[in-house]
């Protein structure tokens, strides 16, 4: 396979100004023309002018160039492209090319391109998936005016949709429908979408900030039309947000969205017709947790902040897709602190990072925010692209304040709208506007890695000084092997040892208004800050916030660990500080099993665990992430020769003396906050459910008749699915008859919703019983599962995979060997959705050697296997390199 790189891009010879498609729908002989006007690129470096269009399997059953047909003698045509050589045209600046071909949707089992979703057709062109429906120039820097004709049965597709605003519709002689649909933004093909099918509509509207309505139409499956008032809700909130944020509008009389079941991704933002994985539109609360609302939210709010930040201003190619994605996961990451709690919804994002980004920029698959050449593109939607991405965009906001970056997003957006943009147009906008220099900044965008920042102080109590010495480095990573100091925002403060925030002056600066909170700038490998007037011994509370995206060594100690957890005044630190000491707790714990010593206890950690628990003051929210242990991926990432048994046993060790050291408060806790009233899926009834089901997981770890039925008696009582589910998950871990008794029932109630009965595979999947395994390959001939699905694969084999950190690296390695053939099976049908099982393996090297063997050799299985796809080819190649 061919390597696609940065450093090779040209501009396109051609251009296309507007496109017509006429599109004939059949499952199995669609037929679609195009009529493309083009345009020669003045700004093209001369050379070759021959016309290339993308074309992958398309068969080419007419060609016109200006209307005159063209031989198959007279091009040159391959399974990619087909190639109008430029002696034609020569001589040309305009020129028609009308190309006919047939595709057949339903079986296009890849869901890339146009396909059948149970009986809709539905699209996805992100990123490559246009050539796969017609011949065009299928990259971002061409950006056109589409119009769209959908013929069907009226019968079937009643509804027939595509981007922009409806200008035509119509009966044809022999009973079929058609309607025309006409984009006035010009846009590249990846945006493009259509939807035919037979879909109910839920509709309201919005009033945009210059007094415009516009029209808002939610499609469901007929029977869900119940399910879409969250989506809606939080659909006419983002439009808010952006204008009040962002000074951005919403610039159709239209704005749609189709959820379907059968989706690659989450959802996908083309131009006026967003289309979603139905598992992030349908909401009621006895179908979808808190955690799906939270979701449907920020995913709503995703799609449709990439309106202009994706699609008015779009990508000059895909190596710049942390442009779009970095900037619009920041934007959707504000709209939901806005709408939520913003602590948490900080620590959360910051696990998420740390649980997907961190393990990629430390294994075989690291790569820059911006990468630089790659196989499959399809490969690049990762976290270092969009939650790294998105990190530096939460930096730039730091540094630059937030007026500032209001400002730079201005610039951007009037310079770039209408334009394909690169890294550099977005830095170039934020530079000026502010009158900066973030040319060091920029190195973000190329340099891969995790810089470990570590830190240590001295104070001088004779002098009232205390010295911070700050230090960063950057490992080597894949083709990186030397790397360059970051420009980095440290938001700190000093506290003294209950949490009183200390005058931060440095030597030099002016006695007065001293602030005890301030964002320091890193650029060198090592600073030296000299803070003046601290009259007491302070402990620092270093990156606030997790004010940039590096591990950082504090230096501090288990006494000041738990001075941070009592009484940091930032509660990410303060969260922090918890999950240091458990970190620590967890690897001490590890120690001792393997010198075959008793567990040690550690009262004072519970004590302030406790503490937590009991702070009035406190979000519920945020106790309930205080009170969660360091993840075994976590504790991967901290070792050599991570042993799976080990971790699992230290984990449950220490959660089973925090949950008996703890257990009145926890009972407690659990009765005081039994739901009451009614369902909610606000920030703060949430938080409530959540601190509630985390006392449950820990009380049902004790062998307690206190305890014991807790989880059977919450789920019999539960009206809502969060507490259902979480009751589940903590009965399918049990040995007990009540576990039986919960999955038949779920199953019973909710086998024909195939939302919920993902939940029923996947809590199977993560569960830690010694026979996991064996059930999860029992339910892979359960009449419900079905590999045609993303979903159900995603629940089952993903929720296996990458969610049960102790059955899927049991030691005989069938769990290893479970993966790579349900890999090498869906490569055949879907090889993205089977690539994005794979880096389940890509901390192969952190284990021990057994499990590194075979997972090394599983690896190795997949890689000799032929035919591959692109997709699993290169991950593959990577894990292995
Ligand atoms: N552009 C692909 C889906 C998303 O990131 O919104
Ligand atoms: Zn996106």
């Amino acid at each position: 396979p061919r390597t696609i790189r940065l450093a090779e891009y040209s501009p396109p010879a051609w251009l296309v100004d507007e496109v017509a498609l006429d599109i004939v729908l059949h499952p199995d002989r669609t037929r679609v023309t195009a009529r493309l006007s083009m345009r020669r690129n003045p700004a093209a470096a001369g050379g070759a002018d021959d016309i290339v269009l993308d074309g992958r399997g398309l068969p080419l059953l007419a060609l016109k160039v200006d209307g005159r047909a063209l031989s198959p003698g007279e091009i040159t045509k391959t399974d990619e492209t087909l190639t109008v050589p430029g002696g034609l045209v020569a001589g040309r600046d305009r020129v028609s090319v009308e190309t006919e071909t047939e595709i057949a949707p339903a079986a296009n089992t890849a869901l890339e391109g146009l396909y059948l979703s149970k009986t809709c057709y539905c699209t996805q062109c992100e990123a490559h998936g246009f050539r796969k429906i017609t011949f065009y120039p299928d990259r971002p820097d061409v950006l056109a005016v589409f119009r769209t004709r959908i013929t069907g049965d009226p019968a079937k597709t009643p509804v027939m949709l595509s981007n922009g605003n409806k200008v035509g519709e119509g009966t044809l002689p022999d009973g079929r429908a058609w309607v025309e649909w006409h984009d006035p933004f010009p846009k590249p093909a990846y945006l493009f979408a259509l939807v035919a099918g037979d879909l109910a509509l839920v509709e309201d509207s919005f009033t945009t900030m210059s007094g415009r309505e516009v029209a808002l139409q939610i499609y469901v499956e007929h029977g869900n039309e119940d399910r879409t008032a969250y989506a809606m809700d939080a659909l006419k909130r983002s439009m808010r947000w952006d204008e009040e944020a962002y000074g951005r509008e919403y610039d159709l009389d239209l704005f749609m969205i189709v959820a379907v079941s059968d989706f690659n991704m989450g959802a996908m933002e083309n131009k006026g017709l967003n289309i979603f994985n139905a598992k992030y539109i349908l909401a009621k609360p006895d179908t979808a947790t808190d955690l799906d609302y939270a979701l449907i939210e920020g995913i709503i709010a995703h799609e449709y902040f990439h309106n202009w930040t994706g699609n008015r201003v779009t990508c000059r190619d895909w190596f710049q897709l942390c442009l779009k994605e970095g900037l619009t996961v920041f934007r959707d990451q504000q709209f939901s602190a806005d709408m939520r709690s913003a602590p948490v919804k900080r620590i959360e994002d910051v696990r998420a990072l740390r649980a997907r980004q961190f393990p990629e920029d430390a294994g075989p698959l690291a790569h820059p925010v911006r990468p630089e050449a790659y196989i499959e593109i399809n490969n690049f939607y990762t976290a270092t692209v969009y939650e790294k991405g998105s990190e530096l965009c939460r930096m730039l906001h730091l540094l630059l304040g937030a007026e500032g970056f209001r400002k730079g997003t201005d610039l951007y957006f009037d310079r770039h709208d209408g334009e394909a943009a690169t890294v550099e147009d977005f830095i170039a906008a934020m530079a000026e506007a502010n009158g900066r220099d973030l040319s060091q900044f920029a190195r973000w965008y190329s340099q891969a890695g995790t810089p470990v920042v570590s830190a240590a102080g001295t104070y001088d109590a004779d002098a009232r000084t205390y010295t911070l010495d700050v230090r960063q480095t950057t490992r080597p990573t894949p083709g990186q092997p030397a790397k360059s100091p970051m420009h980095m925002p440290m938001r700190m403060g000093l506290v003294g040892e209950d949490g009183t925030p200390l005058p931060l002056r440095l030597q030099g600066e002016e006695q007065g208004d001293t602030p005890t909170d301030r964002v320091l700038e890193l650029t060198g490998e090592s600073h030296r800050f000299v803070f003046e007037g601290v009259d007491r011994r302070p402990i620092p509370s270093l990156f606030r916030g997790f004010s940039a995206p590096v591990r950082l060594e504090t230096g501090l100690g288990e006494a000041e660990d738990l001075k941070l957890l009592a009484a940091d005044p930032d509660p990410f630190n303060r969260w922090e500080a918890g999950q240091r000491h458990g970190r620590r707790r967890l690897l001490a714990l590890m120690g001792e099993a393997l010198v075959q010593k008793p567990f040690s206890g550690d009262p004072d950690f519970c004590e302030g665990l406790g503490a937590v628990l009991a702070d009035e003051a406190l979000d519920p929210a945020f106790k309930a992430l205080a009170l969660q242990m360091p993840t075994a991926h976590a504790i991967v990432q901290e070792v050599t020769d991570a042993d799976p048994d080990a971790i699992f046993a230290a984990r449950q060790a220490l959660q089973a003396e925090i949950a008996s050291h703890l257990k009145a408060p926890l009972l407690a806790a659990y009765e005081r906050l039994s739901g009451a009233g009614d369902y909610s899926p606000d920030a703060a009834d949430a938080g409530r459910r959540s601190l509630r089901n985390v006392a449950l997981h820990y009380l049902s770890l004790l062998d307690d008749p206190d305890c014991r039925d807790l989880a059977a008696d919450q789920f019999r009582a539960a009206d809502n699915m969060t507490d259902t589910m979480a009751a589940l998950a903590t009965l399918t871990n049990m040995e007990t008859p009540a576990r039986e008794e919960a999955l038949a029932a779920f199953y019973d109630r909710f086998k024909d919703d195939e939302l919920v009965l993902d939940k029923w595979f996947s809590v199977q999947a993560t569960s830690w019983r010694p026979d996991a395994l064996q059930q999860v390959q029992t339910l892979t001939g359960h009449p419900a599962f079905t590999m045609r699905v993303p979903n159900r694969v995603y629940a089952l084999i993903g929720g296996f995979a990458s969610g049960n950190p102790v059955r899927f690296h049991g030691s005989d390695g069938a769990g290893y060997r479970f993966l790579a053939d349900r890999v090498l099976m869906l490569d055949k049908t879907n090889p993205m959705v089977a690539a994005r099982l794979l880096p389940a393996l890509s901390a192969w090297k952190r284990y021990e050697p057994g499990r590194r063997a075979l997972m090394k050799a599983e690896l190795e299985r997949i890689a000799a296997t032929e035919p591959l796809s692109k997709d699993v080819y290169e991950i593959a190649q990577r894990l292995l390199a």
